[in-house]
């Protein structure tokens, strides 16, 4: 359950916070199957409670009211469509799973595919379940749970969330009918939410009852699903992340957390010489890492401070930065803008998502940020995908905060979050030419339209960033000579 089976040569996913299954089929086709993304994941597809009484919230969507593939991101048929075109183009899909639970109590109680729930008895007859369903007795995980009590944690709701009990042979089988019509439909795999608050027992079951990826969709025979497990684990919990990494991977919150402080001047870059497992992280093999995520991105889930797309200079560095290094399997987000936290997204009167516009520069509008489209961002994936499995080799630093470090010959990247230039004669360990930076700019023809650098025989050159430059990320490697 370890493997996200990425076509080959690509290694990066991204996630596509509310997008629409057209609009994703789409972007697949006119962008990410070209420049080399590996896969995406969705917002839960299943039928979700609609929540007008807070203006169509982005969480109504944690909130299920049925398996049902109907959301605002479209219906069965526009899924199925979606995933046989992304697959078409070498961009995998991975589902948002949310078995932890179903909606919550709610004066409104119809979903988005028009089902309808009986909060007060437990009820919801499209799935169906009943109260013989649900963990019993009925109990509200408080904050102070998560240090101590990691029964109640698995047991009891969270945020009043309907507590689904996975030791039911019924909700196994739900669940696991769920997943596998999603897998039949093509798809690579899970993100599975809320997994801390469920017994890994239970998952285990779960996921031995998975079907193998559809060979129709070009998977290889006997591939099993990636499975990705939302476990919140900054240390100090009840519930460990190490509990769940022998059964699939496991989200590494502390990547992001580090590489925010280290690249908001918190700590020193030059420390990140031994990044990875000596720094507290999972083994490189069990950890989706990424910088911020749905949830803490705005505060939400375990917050901190999480670098985005709204301080963009040192969360471009962070992402260089996770895509430059060899740890983790790593996942963009790619996110509309937001001032209210629970702000859903771009939507019309009627609460229709309202696509993202594609403008001249290949940026979005219409309220979408798109970072996947920034340019150091996607350039940085393809960057990725050339070094492949090289080791970091030559690192360099100033004892602060520029470093500079090799992808075995294939690529080279340098970072300046100092107040002053980084102005050095470093080894970039690649063939002497002349190589087009792809952060400040890229190879058009047979020219750089950002910085070039010239590599000398000895392997070496000038390597310049500017305090002020608009980035601290320099970049160079084998796919982008001039
Ligand atoms: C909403 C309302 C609530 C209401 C509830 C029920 O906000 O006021 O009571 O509905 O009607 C998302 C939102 C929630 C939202 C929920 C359902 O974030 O606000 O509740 O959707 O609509 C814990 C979990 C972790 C979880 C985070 C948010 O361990 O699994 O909380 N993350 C996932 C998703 C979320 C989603 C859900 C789970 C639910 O990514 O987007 O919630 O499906 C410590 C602990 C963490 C804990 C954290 C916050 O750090 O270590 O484990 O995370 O505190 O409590
Ligand atoms: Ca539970």
């Amino acid at each position: 359950f370890k493997n996200p089976h990425y076509a080959t040569g690509r290694t990066t996913m991204v996630h596509l916070f509310e997008w629409k299954w057209d609009d994703i089929a789409a972007e697949c086709e006119r962008f990410l199957g070209p420049r080399g993304f590996g896969g995406i994941q969705i917002s839960p597809p299943n039928e979700n409670l609609v929540i007008w009484s807070r203006n169509r919230p982005w969480w109504e969507r944690y909130q299920p009211m049925s398996y049902r593939l109907v959301t605002r991101s479209g219906n069965e048929q526009q899924f199925a469509n979606m995933v046989r075109r992304c697959n078409n183009v070498g961009v995998r899909i991975y589902v948002d799973a949310i078995i932890n639970h179903m909606t919550g109590t709610w004066n409104e109680n119809v979903g988005t595919g028009g089902s309808t729930a009986n909060f007060g008895n437990w009820h919801y007859p499209a799935v169906p379940y009943g109260r013989n369903d649900f963990n019993w007795p009925h109990c509200v995980i408080q904050g102070h749970d998560y240090a101590c009590c990691a029964d109640r944690v698995r047991n009891c709701e969270l945020s009043g969330l309907k507590d689904l009990n996975q030791r039911s042979e019924h909700v196994r089988t739900m669940i696991v009918n769920y997943m596998n019509r999603l897998i039949d439909m093509g798809v690579a795999g899970f993100r599975i939410d809320a997994a801390k608050h469920m017994w890994p027992s239970d998952l285990r079951v779960i996921y031995d009852r998975l079907r193998n990826l559809n060979t129709a969709h070009g998977f290889p025979s006997g591939a099993r699903p990636y499975i990705y497990q939302e476990v919140i684990d900054l240390g100090g919990e009840a519930i460990s992340r190490n509990e769940y990494t022998p059964l699939a991977a496991v989200t590494e919150f502390r990547f992001g957390m580090e590489l925010s402080r280290a690249f908001t001047r918190g700590n020193q870059l030059r420390w990140l010489v031994n990044w990875g497992p000596q720094w507290g992280l999972l083994g490189s093999g069990d950890a989706l890492t990424f910088i911020d995520n749905h949830d803490n991105q705005r505060g939400h889930g375990a917050g901190g401070n999480i670098l985005t797309h709204k301080r963009p200079k040192e969360y471009k560095g962070a992402i260089a930065f996770m895509l430059a290094h060899p740890y983790g399997k790593p996942q963009l987000m790619s996110s509309f803008s937001f001032h209210d936290t629970e702000a859903g997204p771009p939507m019309d009167g009627s609460g229709n998502i309202i696509s993202p516009s594609i403008n001249s520069d290949n940026t979005c509008g219409n309220g979408w940020v798109c970072e996947h489209r920034w340019r150091q961002i996607f350039q940085m994936v393809a960057f990725r995908n050339t070094v492949g499995n090289t080791a970091v080799t030559n690192w360099w630093d100033n004892g602060g905060n520029q470093i500079a470090f090799c992808r075995g010959t294939m690529g080279f990247v340098a970072f300046n979050n100092e107040n002053w230039d980084l102005n050095q004669r470093l080894q970039t360990c690649l063939p002497a030419g002349t190589y087009c930076d792809v952060i400040s700019g890229e190879k058009s023809g047979n020219r750089c339209t950002g910085k070039s650098v010239v590599v000398g025989n000895d392997g070496r050159a000038q390597i310049v960033i500017g305090s002020h430059e608009y980035d601290m990320v320099l970049a160079i490697h084998m796919g982008h000579q001039s």
